[in-house]
């Protein structure tokens, strides 16, 4: 009987050779992902998971955390990994609005969750980094690690679930986009060919892995090619440095290159041996990608992707790699240039806003069939809410976005959801969220805010205030305390006054 995803992801590996090599010394072998993953579907059925069910986790990155995701694809459950900066009332939303049967949390937040998890019946087991035999890591670890190895594949289809994952949502609210089997497979299968991985590779994975582009784009291409990864714990230049002359290949958001090119040791020597820099998931700017082929020799690949829809354009592989740009459609996926408004297809160099349609597009948002109906056309094409353009050779540019949206340093961060938080905040009559240019995180979250009648406002205690209700770096870098908002003659705050005021507040 088939699983369709788990099938197809190790369709190509060899089970004698190596997928990872890790950062305390370990090597492990596709036969180590064949057998750690079959004791976590064990211990996930012995939790109670049946198919379809939920397995919701806020974990530290480890060669286990992923071997957690492909148990529960195993046993035919529904991934849904959680961004270990989000606090715990952010967790509550997930938990309540998922219902998952079993949520894993870090060993050391375990207090954080008791009392939530009971209220909701979720099951709560824990699961940190392993060190070694004697030192605990965490109630399912240290019972999966011992759980028989082998494992019946639960069966799943093309169509059925294999992970949840939330975005935020222009209204402040989390949606939870359901990705299928065939929506992760299909698109890492076109990944691997267009940018011709095959098992000789090896990608260096700084990524986290609660995300598309950590847990999806790159382990999941990396597996369909049987190649190997050196798998670290996070971004750390350093350790990046250390790692270059032992790979072939990495992925990463702007960030990762800005900070690398800031590093004098990050030299055409050290990448002169790489095959291929792929960066994603926010706006790798011209000069940026000019800089690292003057520094390296190599034009970074830029690709487009979001939550929803998985990867929808890349650069050529073989072809010019042209900067601003994030290339061609992939293979199998349509892209439409519309009228925001009226839905018209617009003229080829006319900018509006991308649609999307392919394998690759989520099955809809979870218990939200009105918010799914709202972001699709009645043709099946996604509405993604970004702008741009088809330039005359075919290359799309994303020139801005229809949705308020700040990404900093890769991750998505709603304005609204931080101006509803500030709103609530004694003193505070009303507030607007920006993102204004930053040096390292492309976009820095700014908050202004207004003192309802005439009472005194701090930054300090603004954000002493806010410090536990959302993760850190969704949190205003720097708020400013104003009398009123700039509004236009609808009373419509206007945002690009707000941003041409306080576009220098990271200038160097
Ligand atoms: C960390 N901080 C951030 C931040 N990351 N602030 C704003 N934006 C960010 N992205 C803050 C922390 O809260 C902390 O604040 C301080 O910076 C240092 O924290 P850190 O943990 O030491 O930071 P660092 O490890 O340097 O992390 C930066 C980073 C990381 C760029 C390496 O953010 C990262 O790995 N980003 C990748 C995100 C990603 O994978 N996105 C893909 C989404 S999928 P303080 O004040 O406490 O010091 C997607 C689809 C697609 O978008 O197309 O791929
Ligand atoms: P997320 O919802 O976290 O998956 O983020 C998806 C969003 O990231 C997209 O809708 C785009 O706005 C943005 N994005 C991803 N890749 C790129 C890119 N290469 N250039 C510009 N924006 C990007």
């Amino acid at each position: 009987m088939a699983n369709h995803l788990f099938d197809g992801l190790l369709q190509n590996a060899n089970l004698e050779r190596a997928f990872a090599q890790l950062d305390d010394g370990r090597w492990y072998t596709y036969n180590h992902v064949l057998e750690v993953s079959a004791r976590f579907a064990n211990m996930l059925v012995k939790c109670g998971v049946k198919p379809g069910d939920r397995v919701a986790a806020q974990i530290p990155k480890s060669i286990e955390a992923l071997m957690l995701y492909l148990g529960t694809v195993r046993a035919g459950g529904v991934f849904l990994p959680l961004n270990n900066a989000y606090t715990a009332s952010e967790v509550e939303y997930f938990l309540d609005n998922a219902t998952p049967r079993l949520f894993v949390c870090d060993p050391a937040r375990r207090a954080e969750f008791d009392e939530v998890t009971g209220k909701l019946g979720v099951r709560l087991e824990t699961m940190g980094v392993w060190k070694n035999h004697e030192t605990s890591a965490g109630t399912l670890l240290d019972a999966g690690i011992v759980a028989p190895a082998e494992f019946t594949n639960v069966d799943r289809g093309p169509d059925d679930l294999a992970a949840i994952l939330y975005t935020s949502g222009t209204t402040g609210r989390s949606k939870g986009a359901m990705l299928t089997h065939d929506n992760l497979l299909s698109n890492a299968v076109v990944l691997k060919d267009l940018w011709a991985f095959t098992e000789d590779d090896v990608l260096l994975h700084a990524l986290p892995i609660f995300h598309t582009h950590g847990l999806f784009v790159a382990t999941n291409t990396i597996m369909v090619a049987g190649a190997r990864m050196v798998f670290v714990p996070g971004f750390k230049v350093d350790q990046v440095i250390e790692c270059l002359p032992g790979v072939t290949s990495m992925m990463g958001v702007p960030t990762f290159y800005t900070r690398l090119l800031d590093d004098d040791r990050f030299t055409r020597e050290l990448t002169a041996h790489m095959r291929l820099f792929v960066s994603g998931s926010a706006p790798l700017l011209a000069e940026t990608h000019v800089e690292f082929e003057e520094r390296t020799g190599h034009r970074i690949l830029e690709r487009y992707g979001m939550t929803e829809t998985n990867m929808n354009t890349s650069n050529p592989y073989d072809g010019e790699r042209r900067a601003g740009t994030v290339g061609f459609p992939l293979p199998g996926v349509d892209l439409r240039v519309c009228d925001p408004d009226t839905g018209d297809t617009l003229a080829q160099g006319e900018i509006g806003g991308i649609e999307v349609k392919g394998p690759n597009v989520f099955a809809g948002y979870w218990q939200m069939p009105e918010k799914t109906a709202e972001e699709f056309r009645a043709d099946g094409f996604f509405i993604t809410g970004d702008l741009g353009k088809v330039d005359e050779d075919g290359y799309v540019h994303i020139v801005g976005r229809a949705k308020d949206l700040i990404i900093s340093g890769g991750y998505n961060i709603y304005p609204k959801e931080i101006e509803l938080l500030l709103d609530e905040q004694d003193g505070v009559l009303e507030s607007a969220v920006i993102g204004v240019n930053h040096p390292d995180f492309g976009e820095g979250v700014v908050g202004v805010v207004v003192p309802a009648n005439g009472q005194a406002l701090n930054e300090e205690a603004i954000m002493s205030a806010i410090s536990d209700k959302i993760a850190r770096f969704k949190q205003p870098k720097k708020i400013y305390v104003v009398d009123e908002l700039p509004r236009n003659t609808m009373g419509k705050v206007q945002k690009n006054v707000l941003r041409d005021t306080y576009y220098d507040t990271f200038a160097p």
